[in-house]
């Protein structure tokens, strides 16, 4: 899996990726992440990328040729013609555990971060083939989203979790949020683990945990249970929840 990041601040990129289990994945050759600075294709001697919008209004502009050249220079190394170019603006369908996975099926994708107030229209046009945005907030650039993408879509590659890290049974891969988890000591605080725990019941514990997880999103995100799939058992121990 190879990253194109085209930025004009690739050192936060750099500095973040460097470090923990994507920093050990790039370490390993599982995936590449490589940053290109928009700033590097001005094609005016004060490296200037930026303009005033057509039309008048607040702010600057990306201008369409550097990040068009950033493209083709990224083609190159890539050895392709065209590559997948997804685009991080507020403006993008929200990021989520499907997209992620989308994307981690692809061998090449180019993230694009806008800064400014915008892109030129015209070269997103030529190149971008989908947005995405991280949520309904406004952050002063692309680069927290384009590494909070490429964090979510490495977890997935095999080999970048290790066993004891596994991407299977955590929040949203069986679309259901995680149960509490409990390390030692037994009693902290006055606060027991749950008995069931410690009970040695493999099939108890992975009921009691199931039905923690139902709840737990029943509570927190109503929205991700649809009640026509849940079996009368799970219907019971969620639907005043979700009455409320
Ligand atoms: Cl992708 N970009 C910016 N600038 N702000 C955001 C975002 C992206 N997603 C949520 N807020």
């Amino acid at each position: 899996m190879n990253f194109y990041v085209m930025t004009l601040f690739p050192e936060m990129i750099d500095a973040v990726m460097r470090e923990s289990i994507i920093g050990r994945a790039v370490q390993n050759g599982l995936l590449s992440v490589k940053t290109y600075n928009i700033r590097d294709y001005a094609f005016n001697k004060h490296s200037r990328v930026d303009d005033y919008p057509y039309g008048g209004g607040a702010g600057m502009l990306m201008q369409a040729e550097p990040v068009w050249q950033t493209y083709e220079a990224i083609c190159r190394d890539a050895g392709c013609d065209a590559l997948p170019v997804i685009y991080l603006t507020p403006k993008g369908r929200t990021f989520s555990q499907d997209h992620a996975a989308k994307i981690a099926r692809l061998d090449h994708v180019v993230l694009l971060c806008g800064h400014y107030e915008g892109i030129d229209e015209r070269v997103l046009e030529e190149i971008v083939t989908d947005e995405i945005s991280i949520g309904d907030y406004v952050l002063t650039g692309g680069e927290i989203p384009a590494m909070a993408v490429i964090d979510a879509v490495a977890r997935l590659i095999p080999g970048v979790l290790h066993n004891d890290e596994s991407a299977e049974t955590e929040s949203f891969s069986n679309g259901l949020l995680e149960y509490p988890q409990y390390t030692r000591p037994e009693v902290w605080h006055d606060r027991s683990v749950p008995e069931v725990l410690l009970s040695g019941h493999h099939a108890n514990v992975e009921h009691w945990r199931h039905m923690e997880a139902l709840k737990a999103t029943a509570v927190r995100r109503p929205d991700l249970i649809d009640p026509e799939t849940l079996t009368s058992q799970e219907l019971e121990a969620v639907s005043d929840i979700l009455k409320r």
